[in-house]
């Protein structure tokens, strides 16, 4: 399975981006199989973050992606890692390339309004943080249809 996981991050829903941002990703051909509004705990969210555990921005980091309600959903397509992140642009907004999504409407490391999966086996593991293999629907991929299997 071609998956990853996004998260429309609070600065996003705040300005009422996450439809702006979902469907960049949808018009590039990614498909939805999962999505939910939930609000991150403390827990998940530094679960999440692991990785920048001790880092400097870590706590700043988890005190704004709890801070709202957010979206999360899986997306399914050829390259999806490689695909949302080169949609989203880079991690700094001021770096990021006019035509990506942090290029177009981010300034502020600190609120880069989305997150993509950085690898294949990084989705999996939190695809499977955030949803339950009953939450997700898969797809039969028919030359250029799509057929919803469940
Ligand atoms: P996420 O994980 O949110 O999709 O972002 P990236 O994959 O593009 O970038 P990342 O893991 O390196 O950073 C995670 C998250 O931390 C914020 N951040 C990052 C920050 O506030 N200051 C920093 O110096 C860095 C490197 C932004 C994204």
């Amino acid at each position: 399975m071609d998956r990853t996981l996004i998260l429309v991050k609070p600065d996003a829903m705040q300005r009422g981006l996450a439809g702006e941002i979902i469907a960049r990703l949808e018009r590039r051909g990614l498909k939805i199989v999962g999505m939910k509004l939930l609000h991150m705990d403390e827990a998940l969210a530094k679960k999440h973050y692991a990785i920048h555990e001790g880092k400097p921005f870590f706590k700043p980091l988890v005190d704004y992606i709890t801070s709202s309600p957010i979206i999360a959903a899986v997306l399914e397509g050829t390259k999806s890692v490689d695909v949302t992140r080169n949609t989203m642009g880079a991690t700094n907004p001021v770096e990021a390339g006019l035509g990506t999504i942090r290029g177009d409407f981010g300034l502020e490391i600190g609120r880069n309004l989305v997150h993509g999966s950085d690898s294949p086996e990084n989705a999996s593991k939190e695809i499977a943080l955030f949803f339950s293999p009953q939450e997700l629907v898969s797809f039969k991929r028919d030359i250029d249809r799509w057929i919803i299997e469940s």
